[in-house]
């Protein structure tokens, strides 16, 4: 069964002006679109065409020396952005609350440290990645960035949140200025997406 893009959450100009249509135009129709095609092109007519894509990204050493890089990149890469639509809302929404916001200021102090902390590992992340928040299998919180389309379910950790850091996710509206980028983010944060992962 091939893989889809799947539908934005929210209209393309929901979360302008932190994130435009635009960027929204370029990184959802092209860049993530194109992962989805890498990836159906790279498990047609194999048997990894019915792995599921968990599997694809956490056994892509079992797959042939030839296609390794390739699979995990793009299936990493169709989950990641995946994960990331689904981690931004339309500004306004409310904060963490609940059980979620309990472990949040027992992990890191307080919500404004937890931000502050994540901010900084996306900001100096050096070069293409990820910032996540991450829950282990003890249901302790801790904030991880990942390279490239390094993906944290590779280390056995649940994904509660996450935030693009590749410079296509912000260089039309940001340029260069990635804090910029993370000061919007904040605005964007899908909290009920992140309680319901961390349920
Ligand atoms: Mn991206």
């Amino acid at each position: 069964m091939a893989f889809t893009l799947p539908d934005l959450p929210y209209a393309k100009d929901a979360l302008a002006p932190h994130i435009s249509s635009e960027t929204l135009d370029y990184h959802h129709g092209k860049h993530h679109n194109t992962y989805v095609t890498n990836l159906n092109n790279l498990v047609e007519g194999t048997p990894m065409a019915d792995w599921s894509l968990e599997d694809l990204i956490t056994k892509a050493g079992e797959a042939p020396a030839d296609k390794r890089a390739g699979l995990f990149n793009n299936a990493a890469q169709h989950f990641n952005h995946s994960f990331y639509w689904k981690s931004l809302r339309p500004a306004g929404g409310s904060g963490p609350d609940g059980a979620l916001a309990g472990a949040i200021d027992s992990a890191f102090g307080s919500i404004d440290a937890f931000k502050e902390q994540f901010t900084k590992t996306a900001v100096t992340h050096f070069g293409s990645g990820w910032a996540w928040l991450v829950k282990d299998a003890a249901g302790s919180l801790a904030i991880v960035g990942t390279h490239d389309a390094g993906c944290p379910i590779t280390d056995g950790v649940t994904p509660l949140l996450t935030c693009d850091v590749w410079e296509h996710a912000y260089y039309i509206d940001y340029r260069n200025a990635r804090p910029a980028y993370l000061e919007n983010y904040w605005a964007l944060a899908n909290w009920d997406f992140a309680a319901g992962n961390f349920a």
